[in-house]
């Protein structure tokens, strides 16, 4: 999609992110505002809106998403605990960036789901 997506911006190097993992199909970084000690956002290099155009579209590129997502909870110290995997989709979920997103949340009791 590229200049116009906040994240092809971020995939491009032209903002700049904390990068803890990157394959050749994604990207995984810190989270600007993070929620929990580990708020780390999982995203494909290629532009998918959300992760059902995402699954619907690339099923391979979606489960290297959730492999990446996988690999980073355990750099991160999260598998002994448990962690959170999450995409916000579309209006009702409050999806504020429009470039599919997982966010990976641990490193403390997250409480329960609000829905
Ligand atoms: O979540 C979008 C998430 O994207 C939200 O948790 C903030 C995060 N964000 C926004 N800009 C940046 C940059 N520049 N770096 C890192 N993280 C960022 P959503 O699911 O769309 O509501």
């Amino acid at each position: 999609m590229g200049t116009d997506c906040l994240f092809c911006r971020i995939v491009a190097g032209e903002i700049p992110a904390t990068i803890v993992r990157e394959t050749a199909t994604t990207v995984a970084f810190r989270d600007i505002d993070p929620k929990a000690p580990v708020h780390v956002l999982v995203i494909p290099k290629e532009h998918y809106a959300d992760v059902a155009t995402l699954a619907q579209g690339d099923p391979g590129l979606a489960g290297e998403l959730l492999a990446t997502a996988a690999v980073v909870a355990e750099e991160e110290g999260l598998l002994a605990d448990g962690f959170r995997l999450m995409f916000n989709t579309g209006p009702y979920a409050g999806q504020e960036v429009f470039h599919v997103h997982a966010h990976l949340f641990g490193g403390a009791p997250l409480g329960p789901m609000l829905c």
